[in-house]
Parts: C-alpha cells; sequence; structure tokens
C-alpha cells in the first residue's frame, strides 16, 4: 500500500463515525433545499468492477457531493440488478447455488465501490433477486395482466434438441448452433407471455417531446424503434370471391400514402395471412411456395428482399374506381409482406415504390405496364420510375384529384374514403409487444397458476411471491429448469382448489430494472411496491446516468412500466404524463490503450514490451508498436483494473484522472501514465497547506477586509471568485466535468504563485485556499481533508470535517484602485510595489515618502540621496545619488 491508500484509508472510518456508516460526512447536515434525485444505471452484480463502472459511478457521485453541499435534499441510491444468464449459467457450470454466487459477488463490488469512495444511500438498496423485491415485480405483472396488458401467444423460441433445452438468443452462435453442446438449433413454437407495450406506442412516441432534457440522439433512437407512421387503412373488395374459411370479402391495406391510391396495379399478401392459409390447403404450389419461403428465414428476423410473388387467383377492386369500370387487380401472395405489420397486405404501386416496381417488373419483365398518377410539380421535369417524390401533383389518371399537391390528395382521398365506409386515417407503429418469458431458472417466476378447469389464474396477492426454489446444483438440461421441480410445479387452483400447474416460466430481467428507481422511493415497503406519497415526493428522477447501450430497451421499457403504473394512479397525477426520468445522461466509453505489432497486425501483451525509454518498444528489438484506443477486451490485452489503479495511486488522482481525461459523454482513453499531472497537482494542495498553516497566525486574527485589499490582493480575490463561479456552472447543468479539473489546478498555482509575496495577506492566502479545498472535496475528498486538517492544526484549531462546508458562494468582484508598480532604481527592475492608481497624479515627494514606509524601499532606497523621480502608470522611476 502507499502513502496514497494510506491516507484514504486513515479518513474513510472517521467520516463512516460521522456520516452513519455513508462516506460523506455532509450527508448529516440536514438540508434546506428541495429534493434532487439522482440515479445511475445499478449494475449486474458480475463480482468486478470495470472502468465504465468507475467512471459513470464518479461522475453521479461528485454530481452528488456537490448538490448536498448547495443544500439539496438528494436521493442517491444503489442496488443490484442481480436477475440473470450469467449467475445461473456460474451455477450450471461450478454446480453453485446462484443467490449465493450473486450475495458474495455484490460484496465485493460494494467493497470496491467503497474503494473509490462512491457515497451512495445504501440505506436505499434494493437487490432485484431478493424476494422483497420480486414480490412487487411479480405483482406489477399480475396488475399488467389485470388491466389486459400480459397475455399469452406463440411465439418461437431457440430449441437445442441435443440438450433438449430452450436457449437465449446470446447462448445461439453465428452458425445457429448451440453454445455448449454445438447442436444446430431449431425453432419451436411455445406458448409465451407477452406485454403490451404496443398499447402505449402512442404515448411513448409523443411524450418524447416533453422530455426537454433527454439528449436528442437517444430520443431519435427511441422514436425509430417505436416506428410510427401516420396513413391510412384502404378496403379494397374482392372480386366474386369464394373463400371459405375467411368470412370478409375486404382485403385491408395500410398505406403512408393513400394518394397513390390510383396507381395500384395488385395487392400483395403476407404469406401468414388467414387468405393465403385458406388457399394452400387445396394449392399444393402454395404450399411449397410458402414453405420455401418460410424456411429460408433465417435466425433473426431480417426483412426478406425477394421480389417472388405467386398469384393466388384472386382480384379486387380499387374502391375509388369499382369494378367492372376500374380495372380488376391481381392478388398474390408475397414474400416481402410483413404478416405481422400493418395487416398484412400491401397495395402495390409500382410507378411509385421501389419494391412494389421490382416485384411488378419480376413479373412482366419488359411487358410490364405502369400507372403514373404522381408528377413532379414542375411539370416540364422528366422522371424515371419509380418516382417519390417528396414535392409533387396527381396527374389525369386521377379524375378529380387531379392538380392537387401530394398533402392535399391524401386529405380529400381519405375523406371520400371515409365518407363510403372504406377507410380511414390510421397511425401504425414497427414495435412489438414484449416477449418477457424465459425459460430459464434464474429470475422472478410468473406468478401464473394453469387449471385444467379454470385456465389461467394469477396468483392472489397473500400467496406473492411466487418463491423460487432453492437448488442444489442446477442442471442445464431439459427445458424450464423450473418445470423438472415437481414440487415447485405441482399446486393447487386458487380458485377451485383442484390440483394444478405453476407457470414454469420466469421474467426478462429487463423487467426487473422496468421499476427499481421507484422501488428506491420505498424500498423497505412490506405492504405495498411503493407508497404513493413517497413516490410523488420523490420521484421523478432528476438525473439519470448511464450507458448509451440501454438508450432504447431498458429505458423503453422503464417508461412503458412507469407510465402504466402512473394510469393506474400508483403513481403521480394530472400534472405529471408518467415519464420518470427528467433528464438523461449518457456517458461515454471507456476504450484501453492497446498495443499491436504493425506487420502482423497481433495485439501485444505488456509483458512483451519495453516501457524504460520516454518510447515504447517491442522488446528486444527496436520496433515501436503501433498504439490505439479501443474497446477493453481480454483479446486485445487492454483492460486496466480500477481497484489495481486506486491501490497505486489514491482514489482522489483516479478520481480527478477520469473526469480530467475527457467530457463526459465522449470516448476516454484511458491511459494511466497520464495520471501524474493529476498527482503532482494534489501534492500541490498539501504542500501549499503545510505553508499557508505554517505562516497563518496561532491566535485568530481578524481578516484584512476586502476595501483593504492591494493590487496584488484584489486580483488574488477576483481570481478565487472567478474559479469558484466556473466550477459551480461546470458542475451545474453543463456537467463539463474535465474543465472542472483543470480549474482547481489553475486556481492552485494561482495561489502558489502568491504564496511568498510579502505582499499578500497570509489571512486572504488561507480563505482562498480553504475556498480552495471546499470546492476540490467533491472531487478529491481525501486530499482536501488532509490538507484541511493540516492547515486546522498547525493554527491549534480542532479538527472539522471539510466534507460538511456549505458550497461557497461567489462574492462580487472587487473593483480595482490598486495597481502593481515596477519599481526601478538606476535604470532597473528591482521590486513590485502595490499602490493606489491616483499615485500616478500625486506630489512625486509624497510617493517616495510612502515607498520609503516599505520594507523594499527601505531595502533598494534607504537614506541615499534620491535625484530623479518619474511615476507613470505601472511603473516608478528613482535615480540615487552615490
Ligand atoms: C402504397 C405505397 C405507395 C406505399 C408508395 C409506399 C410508397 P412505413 O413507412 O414503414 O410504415 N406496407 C404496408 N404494410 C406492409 C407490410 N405488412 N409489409 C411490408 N410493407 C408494408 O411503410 C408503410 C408502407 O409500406 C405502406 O405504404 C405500404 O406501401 C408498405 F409510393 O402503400 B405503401
Ligand atoms: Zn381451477
Amino acid at each position: 500500500m502507499n502513502g496514497k491508500r494510506i491516507l484514504d484509508s486513515k479518513w474513510i472510518p472517521k467520516w463512516k463515525a460521522l456520516a452513519k456508516g455513508g462516506l460523506n460526512p455532509r450527508k448529516a447536515v440536514p438540508p434546506t433545499k428541495s429534493k434532487v434525485y439522482n440515479l445511475t444505471m445499478f449494475p449486474y452484480p458480475s463480482g468486478m468492477l470495470h472502468l465504465g463502472h468507475l467512471r459513470v459511478y464518479t461522475i453521479s457521485d461528485v454530481v452528488t457531493r456537490f448538490n448536498r453541499m448547495k443544500g439539496y435534499d438528494v436521493i442517491h441510491p444503489m442496488g443490484w440488478d442481480a436477475f440473470g444468464l450469467p449467475a445461473e449459467n456460474a451455477a450450471v457450470e461450478r454446480k453453485a447455488n446462484p443467490a449465493v454466487w450473486t450475495s458474495s459477488n455484490i460484496s465485493k463490488m460494494k467493497a470496491q465501490m467503497e474503494m473509490f469512495l462512491a457515497d451512495f444511500d445504501w440505506e436505499r438498496a434494493v437487490t432485484t433477486c431478493d424476494p422483497s423485491y420480486y414480490k412487487w415485480t411479480q405483482k406489477i405483472f399480475l396488475l399488467l395482466h389485470e388491466h389486459g396488458l400480459a397475455y399469452r401467444k406463440k411465439a418461437e423460441i431457440n430449441w437445442d434438441p441435443i440438450d433438449m433445452t430452450v436457449l437465449a438468443n446470446e447462448q445461439v452462435d453465428d452458425e445457429g448452433r448451440s453454445w455448449r453442446s454445438g447442436a444446430l438449433v431449431e425453432k419451436r413454437l411455445l406458448e409465451q407471455w407477452f406485454l403490451g407495450i404496443t398499447n402505449y406506442a402512442s404515448a411513448l412516441n409523443k411524450d418524447l417531446d416533453t422530455l426537454k432534457e433527454w439528449p436528442n440522439s437517444v430520443k431519435t433512437m427511441q422514436r425509430n424503434w417505436i416506428g410510427e407512421s401516420q396513413g391510412a387503412n384502404i378496403d379494397f373488395k374482392l372480386i366474386g370471391s369464394k373463400l371459405v374459411t375467411v368470412d370478409s370479402d375486404v382485403l385491408t391495406c395500410f398505406t403512408t400514402r393513400p394518394d397513390t391510391l390510383h396507381s395500384v396495379q395488385f395487392l400483395a399478401l403476407a404469406l401468414d395471412h388467414p387468405i393465403v392459409k385458406e388457399l394452400s390447403f387445396v394449392d399444393i404450389s402454395l404450399q411449397d411456395f410458402v414453405s420455401k419461403h418460410s424456411n429460408s428465414k433465417s435466425n433473426v428476423t431480417t426483412e426478406p428482399d425477394t421480389k417472388d410473388g405467386y398469384f393466388l387467383g384472386l382480384f379486387a377492386e380499387n374502391p375509388l374506381d369499382p369494378y367492372p369500370d376500374g380495372d380488376a387487380i391481381p392478388v398474390y401472395a408475397a414474400p416481402y409482406v410483413i404478416g405481422s405489420y400493418g395487416s398484412g397486405c400491401v397495395m402495390g404501386c409500382p410507378s411509385h415504390d421501389a419494391r412494389d416496381y421490382e416485384f411488378w417488373v419480376d413479373k412482366f419483365g419488359d411487358s410490364a405496364e405502369f400507372k403514373p398518377t404522381v408528377v413532379p410539380a414542375d411539370s416540364s421535369v422528366e422522371v424515371d420510375l419509380p418516382f417519390r417524390p417528396k414535392e409533387g401533383r396527381l396527374n389525369e389518371n386521377t379524375g378529380k384529384y387531379a392538380g392537387l399537391t401530394v398533402p392535399e390528395a391524401q386529405e380529400a382521398i381519405v375523406k371520400d374514403l371515409e365518407a363510403k365506409g372504406l377507410g380511414h386515417k390510421t397511425k401504425q407503429y414497427r414495435i412489438r409487444d414484449w416477449l418477457i418469458s424465459r425459460q430459464r431458472y434464474w429470475g422472478a417466476p410468473i406468478p401464473i397458476i394453469h387449471c385444467n378447469s379454470c385456465g389461467v389464474v394469477p396468483v392472489p396477492d397473500e400467496d406473492l411471491p411466487v418463491l423460487l426454489p432453492q437448488v442444489e446444483g442446477l442442471v442445464g438440461k431439459g427445458g424450464s429448469p423450473l418445470g423438472q421441480l415437481e414440487e415447485f410445479v405441482n399446486c393447487k387452483c386458487p380458485k377451485c382448489g383442484s390440483d394444478a400447474k405453476r407457470d414454469t416460466d420466469t421474467m426478462d430481467t429487463f423487467m426487473d430494472s422496468s421499476w427499481y428507481f421507484l422501488r428506491y422511493t420505498d424500498p423497505t415497503n412490506d405492504k405495498e411496491m411503493f407508497s404513493k406519497e413517497l413516490a410523488d415526493s420523490l420521484m421523478p428522477v432528476d438525473k439519470y446516468i448511464g450507458g448509451v447501450e440501454h438508450a432504447i430497451l431498458h429505458l423503453l421499457y422503464s417508461r412503458f412500466i412507469s407510465k402504466f403504473l402512473h394510469d393506474i394512479k400508483a403513481w403521480g397525477g394530472d400534472h405529471t404524463n408518467g415519464e420518470p426520468i427528467k433528464r438523461l445522461i449518457t456517458q461515454g466509453m471507456v476504450h484501453g490503450k492497446t498495443f499491436i505489432e504493425p506487420k502482423t497486425g497481433r495485439f501485444l501483451q505488456k509483458h512483451e514490451l519495453d516501457f524504460s525509454g520516454s518510447k515504447v518498444f517491442i522488446k528486444g528489438t527496436t520496433v515501436e508498436p503501433e498504439i490505439t484506443y479501443e474497446k477493453m477486451s481480454k483479446s486485445k490485452h487492454n483492460g486496466a483494473d480500477p481497484a489495481e489503479c486506486i491501490q497505486k495511486y489514491g482514489a482522489d488522482a483516479t478520481r480527478a484522472h477520469i473526469l480530467f481525461q475527457a467530457p463526459i459523454t465522449d470516448t476516454l482513453n484511458w491511459d494511466e501514465g497520464k495520471i501524474v499531472g493529476v498527482q503532482r497537482w494534489l501534492n500541490k494542495v498539501i504542500s501549499l497547506a503545510e505553508t499557508i498553516g505554517e505562516r497563518s497566525p496561532k491566535e485568530p486574527e481578524e481578516a484584512k477586509s476586502n476595501e483593504d485589499f492591494n493590487a496584488k490582493e484584489t486580483q488574488l480575490f477576483n481570481n478565487v471568485q472567478d474559479y469558484i463561479g466556473s466550477v459551480t456552472d461546470s458542475f451545474g447543468y453543463s456537467l463539463s466535468l474535465n474543465t472542472v479539473i483543470s480549474d482547481y489546478m489553475k486556481l492552485t498555482n494561482n495561489i502558489a504563485d502568491n504564496v511568498n509575496d510579502p505582499q499578500v495577506s497570509i489571512s486572504l492566502l488561507k480563505s482562498s485556499l480553504e475556498k480552495l479545498l471546499t470546492i476540490m472535496s467533491p472531487v478529491a475528498p481525501v486530499t482536501s481533508e488532509e490538507a484541511n486538517e493540516i492547515l486546522l492544526a498547525k493554527q491549534n484549531i480542532p479538527w472539522q470535517s471539510i466534507l460538511k462546508a456549505d458550497w461557497p458562494e461567489v462574492e462580487p468582484r472587487i473593483e480595482n484602485t490598486q495597481m502593481n508598480f515596477s519599481v526601478m532604481i538606476n535604470g532597473k527592475v528591482r521590486f513590485v510595489f502595490s499602490g493606489d492608481k491616483s499615485l500616478v497624479v500625486k506630489d512625486p515627494t509624497e510617493v517616495l515618502d510612502i515607498v520609503l514606509g516599505t520594507e523594499n524601499g527601505q531595502k533598494h532606497i534607504g537614506s541615499k540621496e534620491v535625484k530623479r523621480i518619474i511615476i507613470k502608470p505601472k511603473m516608478m522611476s528613482f535615480v540615487l545619488g552615490k
């Protein structure tokens, strides 16, 4: 352990004694202002804190310390996103109990967080795998079920035919093989639980506009994910249909371009459309067509780009131009139509849509005919088909709509269709309902019982939580692990009392994390998921800091569940729209320094390199490696261990370094070598405390008042105020934490420059240093506290933690009436004299008298004869006789 770590371990217990176990004594000072809820994305307890964690938690810790010093009532909780596959895998591999594995990881990580001084509200901690937490996750599931927002539907899963088990997508490699058995993974249909997030698609999309303090990039990602399209549903009647199982003779198409209705030349149905299903019973070549295209469907659901189509022998009519006056429109089955989007039926406009164009040309080649209806606004411009204009007009093929612009035609056509009952305006969303069933062990059991007579029966409230059964030595075989535990599966139906079976799926872990910030407001409540009163007083989250990798799923699910809980009045009221997070801050990644062998491109390990000189060489050669910064990974040998860094340099230096290297939203290139600059700064602060403390009077003395400051003092005073102002701003809205560190360094140098100047009073030096120690305490609490202790001890003042201090107010700058004069004696500058600006216009002999009143005046002029005196702004010259 080196000196810095000794300091860390000196202060941690002292703070704990003052802060009831926390790490920040300020927490014991009653707040005077409103609540501020600072949240960071809680970690998965893998057992190892990495630099990404260190970065995000340092950011939220320093901001929280600042907010507390400002007097705010800050909530800064931490917890554990503790369910999930890694624990389960570790359990299978080591025959360990995932609960034990998880809780030992939690204690390790908690200790690592303490090492870098993160001060969280541990009294609010939640652990998602704890029954006292997942009881309420299950309750939320049941509430969703009660409101028709949780339902069962058949969906595909990955099935490993050798291990006889369900696999998560991550367990299937790129070739579609199981990670463990190597078997080719099969798709199987299984009844699974879905949550109706699509019911909230419109609100989730619209309310993005109210999130003024979210990064636009994140809002755009969410918008794209939700994928709202404005358009219309248009009904096409089948001509002389003889369908049996499908009892409607209307095909509804969703289109974003109702203005192109007159250019429709075919309709295309998805392969799983009921009409295609019916017809394929009797048509073997259609069967072949469907199965050929269904089999080619890959593991991931990418959009098939095939232009293939199969004519179904059916015709439909255009609602605005019915048969027989209008054309009979052929109906195809086509793989490019997505069954789950819109109505699974497309109105094909070869003249105006690229995909429809390709489809059409593929069918008819050179003899394909076209019916363009939209032309450029400027009719002299020639265009190629397909023509997909942003600004255009309808042509003569459109009867009464000819001449209208695209938006005008859309309005008019939809209006006419509505009048005829053949169409209406609508919106479509790309987002799908949320599949939450996992055929895994380590998750919250779905609180449902299946009864032969009553069907799906929710577990009654009084029987919650449905406990995850304890297992010794999980085996990763045979479907849902819970399904093999007879004691778990077999139960009585809560409704009729007959033998029944429990649902054996567990919930997606995103469900656990979709509401943890609400639980933090009331973490120990065993009567409710949280009290409405507490949630209302603490929500919404004011700042949420975390990785941009959660921009879509986690944040969308959190918004969905929060809005749902808001709608059922579990929290909030009419004044909110149930949005849980006011401001979102996405921190950048941490990249590691990577050494590459220039010829082969091989990643080099540290032991292959020679760091002894000013340049790095590959050991035993004169070859310099290529150096880049890349995402840290084992294969690139570019990882860095935060614990090691803290051991070496201490928590303060590590924290300051991580903030200093890059703005918080940028990628941070981690280069441990650069930490020396920060160390030098921290050492300087300590030595300033020693020097200034040494020179401070042992008895309290009255500080010089601001009006009496000379030019030097005024400048130092004003600088201190400027830096306080700048640091305050940076900690405030802009969160420009890298400039905070450079401000600290500049202010430190500023004080150091004045420390040996006899014209600067010791009381001002001392108060300047105190200000510095106060404003740097959020980032470097150990150094602040240590320097403060030195300063106090030298003055025989009993120790008081500086972490309790209020954040200093910026005092008004002092208008400078003082001027620094360089004093020349016989043509050479000998010293600087600080005096009132008015000296320039004073009688020179009076000025001489004043100068003689100073130490320097006596030393350099003394009783010598003065032959000439020149006084100018910033300059005085005395010519002395022999
Ligand atoms: C006629 C048309 C003419 C269209 C035109 C586009 C351009 P977005 O914007 O992504 O919502 N469509 C509708 N349902 C579909 C399905 N199930 N599978 C594949 N494509 C489908 O896309 C909406 C457009 O995609 C719709 O507007 C429809 O083609 C097609 F010049 O209708 B359009
Ligand atoms: Zn029953």
